[in-house]
């Protein structure tokens, strides 16, 4: 009688003690980000664009759409790595795409968003595209996979989809190589979500979900049916416009999980891209491409949902940007930031309930490879610098670089008023040359700051042996 007693004082204390983490957990949202990969900034049709986006276009509704939201480098592995650490791709180590075999990587002393939130009790996992290391492990390389940067389950590739979207043949599933598919890319990836809440998902914990498709990067493949919704464009054009709309459409199946879970209500939702489009017209009036630290480069569709704690249908031309996440996060999920490191973001949940922002380091953008390479965003203002250097570039980085990046000194300067002026083509040095005084000095400083922290990368590919046609388009004459 005494034992039975026992045994069920023991039960009401499980199941009270649950239900009280359940309860506590509620209370943490659930984290949900989308990304696309080197979607413009007018490639959705609640930006202007021509595709369809019904899904997208209905969270930008019910959320925050903001306009002037910035990825963390022009390219895909820095912004990657901007994303998940909240620190300047530079200050990493990240200055450009990881080319496979590369040993450049995100290191494992970095501290992910993953990470964090996992410490806080979240289940965490990523889908899609990764670029951050050698994916599956590469013995002679060994860098950090992604369940070593904080992710309990992962289905995804190195880099990009291939041969293309349709059928992939290098997804990995938790470190095995899954070589048959059936389908495209970002139905995969959104079907794999949906087995994840089926098979894995705990629901007395948070989650953390990184979806990064790749759509629309190039070797594009989409459904035929959506092709022929755009029986007006050229055919290069419906299929571009189609990938977009596969990709929102593979959104809305995520969005339609969590909403049939009941979960949605308590899941902060954030979509953007991870740089600028390299396809005319895809970023509108902006000057530049994919590569370039001209806003087209570097200016994406930014749209933040998170019900009952922002107002739907709003617009905010805040300056602001995917390095801001995990700051945002430790606010929103209440955490601690690290305190050992400089964490570039600034949280933007002040702008969820109309207040200012206070930034206190400025978005800047160096990327070496570029021409020119660095940019910095100060209010309405842009400033651009220009090393005009003589040394060749690659399109991987290579060993005649880190000397490059490690040494650059800025000879030239342009300054735009991205407001009146969203093309950059009216150089304001001279007119504004109270702003320009004040904003070179700031670039320098923060130009040193990372030149200083970012590790050296040994063991680079050899300039002399990267094939020509990964050299012409990048030399400086
Ligand atoms: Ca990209």
């Amino acid at each position: 009688m005494k034992n039975l007693f026992y045994i069920l004082a023991c039960i009401l204390f499980l199941l009270v003690n649950q239900s009280c983490s359940e309860e506590k957990n509620k209370l943490k949202p659930n984290v949900l980000v989308l990304l696309a990969d080197d979607m413009g900034y007018t490639d959705l049709y609640c930006f202007g664009g021509k595709a369809n986006s019904p899904n997208l276009d209905n969270l930008a509704e019910n959320g925050m759409k903001f306009t002037h939201f910035y990825s963390p480098a022009p390219n895909c592995s820095p912004s990657r790595t901007g994303l998940l650490t909240g620190r300047m791709p530079s200050r990493v180590g990240m200055y450009n795409y990881r080319a496979n075999l590369h040993t450049m990587h995100l290191p494992n002393s970095e501290i992910t968003i993953a990470e964090l939130l996992k410490n806080e009790g979240y289940q965490t996992a990523h889908f899609g595209k990764w670029h951050l290391s050698c994916l599956p492990q590469d013995s002679n390389l060994n860098q950090p996979q992604p369940i070593d940067q904080g992710f309990d389950y992962s289905l995804g590739t190195e880099n990009n989809a291939i041969p293309s979207h349709l059928n992939p043949t290098n997804f990995v599933r938790n470190g095995e190589s899954v070589t048959e598919t059936d389908g495209f890319s970002c139905q995969l990836v959104a079907d794999e979500v949906k087995t994840w809440f089926n098979n894995f998902y705990r629901k007395e914990e948070p989650f953390f979900l990184y979806v990064a498709f790749h759509e629309v990067h190039s070797k594009i493949a989409s459904p035929e049916n959506m092709i022929q919704n755009y029986p007006h464009a050229t055919k290069k054009d419906a299929e571009y416009f189609a990938n977009v709309e596969n990709m929102d459409y593979a959104s809305g199946k995520i969005l339609d999980e969590l909403k049939s879970r009941g979960l949605l209500e308590n899941t902060f939702v954030i979509f953007a891209s991870d740089n600028g489009p390299y396809r005319n017209g895809s970023s509108g009036n902006l000057r530049g491409l994919k590569g370039e630290v001209y806003d087209g480069g570097i200016r994406v569709p930014g749209i933040v949902y998170w019900q009952g704690k922002i107002e739907g249908g709003q617009i905010n031309e805040t300056p602001a940007g995917l390095i801001d996440v995990l700051p945002t996060l430790a606010e929103a999920c209440n955490f601690e930031l690290p305190n050992d490191r400089k964490i570039d973001g600034t949280s933007l949940v002040p702008l969820f309930t109309n207040k200012q922002l206070e930034r206190k380091t400025p978005l800047m953008w160096f990327f070496y490879r570029a021409y020119p390479e660095i940019s910095m965003r100060i209010g309405d203002y842009i400033l651009i610098g220009n090393a005009l250097d003589s040394v060749p570039r690659t399109h991987p980085t290579a060993d005649l670089d880190m000397d490059f990046i490690k040494n650059i000194q800025l000879k030239e300067f342009e300054l735009y008023s991205v407001k009146n002026d969203p093309g950059q083509q009216n150089n304001l040095v001279e007119s504004e040359s109270e702003i320009f005084n004040k904003m070179k000095p700031r670039m320098i400083e923060l130009l040193n700051e990372i030149k200083n922290d970012g590790p050296y990368w040994e063991g680079l590919f050899e300039y002399e042996s990267i094939p020509s046609k990964f050299k012409k388009r990048y030399i400086r004459k």
